[in-house]
């Protein structure tokens, strides 16, 4: 019986036809999409703070604003994304302690500090830009909450793509000194945003299983590449230098040959050793107290409106 169960599931997938949440699926399946939902609804989450460090500091009303906006949506990813992964059987409540105990992980690019208003052209252009590379296959996912969780966040993340690269445009056009800012935003964050893709395919031990449920349609090691062959085109624009001594193109290949990652570095970061993962968790975690009364204040107020309107059912 099981076995029919699951060659039946994998033919649902082979004909692309969506899984959805009362459908019959493997354990492991539920378990590798709660890993990855959740993982990524906490890097929405978590990545609001390198960039809410800077709202108060735009340098003008129309910056303060995009910001205000960019940060917000990133707010509204991480609750589609809880949303999402709640159909697969965890509680919201459940997805928050495991963030806030330290036992989730969420994206090593969110471990940076911010030390410039350029770096927040550079995370718009470079992390946003790495995360839609990575994004855009994941509105064809096999689970359907997930997919149509991920069409709304890409077409965020666009905007947030290009509220960054031209913050950098202006900069990089600017004054001498605006345009240091604007490379060295650019040598910090270089690294970090290639590290987002993951390990390299060969040490990628959920990469085959994933593939085969299309939960992954391309391998970490594709997307990086090709992350690395369009960012090369707008750093040339920019007139700004991608800090890799050995980044050439390779006409054999049709692609650019780069440097070998600091994968030491990376797994530092993922390990929570990285520059602001503590610092990160704390921040988090005193949201969360603080807003105790927030939360009592809302399901208060939620209980007497549906007591109103039961008295109102009764009276009818
Ligand atoms: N950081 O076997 P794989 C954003 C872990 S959202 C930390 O290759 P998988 C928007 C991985 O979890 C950014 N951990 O794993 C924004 C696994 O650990 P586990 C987040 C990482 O899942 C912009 C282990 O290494 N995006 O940026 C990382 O098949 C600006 C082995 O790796 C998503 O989450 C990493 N970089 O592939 C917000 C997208 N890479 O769980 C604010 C959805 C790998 O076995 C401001 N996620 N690991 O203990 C994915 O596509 C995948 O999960 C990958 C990893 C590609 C990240």
């Amino acid at each position: 019986m099981e076995i029919n169960l699951e060659e039946s599931f994998q033919k649902k997938i082979d004909d692309e036809i969506r899984i959805e949440p009362r459908d019959w699926m493997p354990e492991k399946y539920r378990k590798t999409l709660l890993r990855q939902i959740s993982q990524h609804a906490h890097s929405e989450i978590v990545g609001m703070l390198p960039e809410a460090n800077w709202i108060t500091r735009a340098p003008n009303l129309r910056r303060k604003v995009a910001l205000l906006a960019k940060v917000q949506d990133e707010a509204g990813h991480g609750l589609y994304l809880y949303s999402a992964a709640e159909t697969l059987g965890m509680t919201r409540d459940e997805l928050l302690e495991e963030l806030h105990s330290g036992k989730a992980k969420y994206s090593s690019i969110f471990n940076y500090p911010t030390l410039s208003w350029a770096d927040m052209g550079a995370i718009g252009w470079l992390v946003d830009g790495a995360a839609i590379m990575n994004q855009v296959p994941l509105c064809r996912v096999s689970y359907g909450p997930y997919a149509r969780a991920m069409v709304r966040v890409c077409k965020e993340e666009s905007f947030h793509q290009r509220q960054g690269y031209e913050i950098m445009l202006t900069l990089s056009n600017g004054s001498e000194e605006q345009k240091a800012m604007a490379q060295d935003a650019l040598n910090r964050w270089w690294w970090p945003s290639v590290m987002m893709f993951g390990p390299n395919d060969d040490n990628s031990p959920n990469s085959a299983q994933s593939m085969k449920w299309k939960i992954k349609r391309f391998s970490n090691d594709d997307l990086r590449q090709k992350f690395i062959d369009v960012s090369v085109a707008q750093a040339e624009i920019l007139g700004l230098t991608i800090p890799d001594n050995n980044l050439k193109w390779n006409e054999a290949r049709g692609h650019y040959d780069f440097s070998t990652i600091d994968w030491i570095e990376f797994n530092e970061v993922i390990a929570g050793n990285g520059p602001c993962n503590k610092q990160r968790l704390k921040a988090i975690v005193s949201a969360w107290q603080n807003g105790e009364w927030v939360r009592d204040a809302a399901v208060a107020y939620a209980e007497k409106q549906a007591k109103k309107t039961d008295n109102k059912t009764i009276a009818a």
